[in-house]
């Protein structure tokens, strides 16, 4: 059996990317956050899942039309006494990903304690994603897809609902905070070279600086890398598939 089976494969093995981006995922213990990285890098439900302890790392490399994009991924704890160690870990990040169980009212309406927190110390034009996870527990909802749309909207964040247990709209959120940071490097927004910033030039970026003295972006559609995952083809911003505001 080849152990390198198609050409992604081998190109991830090579680690060739155009930008890395520092995202964080945060929000109260339980409410599925380990399980919903896991399930974007692995594939698979992470059966069993136990608290995080402090913070937990783990990468995945996606195409984002053209680009290659190597997000950097910090799992932090929810659980009161590790916040001083997660909050240290927010430094420069680039992208939130901001979680709430839609079966716990009280992991929602905390929310805002999480997002002033991240905005407080990760890069100044971080990138906030609110997930409402465990959609597939209807029946048990406490928090309505409206109430959460209508929170996100005010507080200037994209949002949708994900089940990481049947991996419903697992890679969403990462693709769309991706997107739409590529998007504010391409407008000059954001400056990959400045420290703090969150994101920083790959090789395969820096080797194209060399051809041409300008980075195009061409179309910022999305294709996940990974082998036999489904392609993300977002139309406008939102057009993945699912619920999102
Ligand atoms: N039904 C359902 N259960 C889920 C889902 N995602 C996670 N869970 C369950 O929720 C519990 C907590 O999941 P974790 O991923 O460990 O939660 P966490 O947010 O990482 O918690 P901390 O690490 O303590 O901050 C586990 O029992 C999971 O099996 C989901 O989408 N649907
Ligand atoms: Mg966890």
């Amino acid at each position: 059996m080849p152990i390198i089976s198609d050409f992604e494969d081998a190109t991830e093995l090579l680690e060739t990317y155009d930008f890395l981006l520092k995202f964080i995922i945060i929000g109260e213990a339980g409410t599925g956050k380990s399980c919903l990285l896991h399930h974007f890098t692995q594939n698979t439900f992470k059966e069993h899942s136990q608290h995080t302890i402090g913070v937990e790392f783990s990468s995945r490399t996606v195409n984002i039309g053209e680009k290659r994009v190597k997000l950097q991924l910090w799992d932090t704890a929810g659980q009161e006494r590790f916040r001083s160690v997660t909050r240290s870990y927010y430094r420069g990040a680039a992208g939130a990903i901001l979680v709430y169980d839609i079966t716990d009212r009280a992991t929602f309406t905390n929310l805002s304690r999480w997002l002033a927190d991240a905005r407080a110390l990760a890069s100044p034009h971080l990138v906030t994603i609110l997930v409402g996870n465990k959609s597939d527990r209807e029946e048990e909802r406490e928090v309505e897809w409206s109430e959460a749309s209508r929170w996100a909207a005010e507080n200037d964040l994209h949002f949708l609902e994900t089940s990481s247990l049947y991996g419903d709209n697992v890679e969403a959120p990462f693709l769309l905070a991706a997107r739409s940071i590529l998007l504010s490097i391409e407008s000059g927004v954001l400056d990959p070279e400045k420290a703090g910033s969150g994101v920083s030039y790959g090789d395969r970026a820096l080797r194209r600086f060399s051809n041409a003295s300008r980075i195009s972006f061409g179309s910022l559609s999305m294709a996940s890398s990974r082998k036999g995952t489904m392609k993300v083809r977002l139309k406008g911003m939102f057009g993945g598939g699912g619920k999102c505001c």
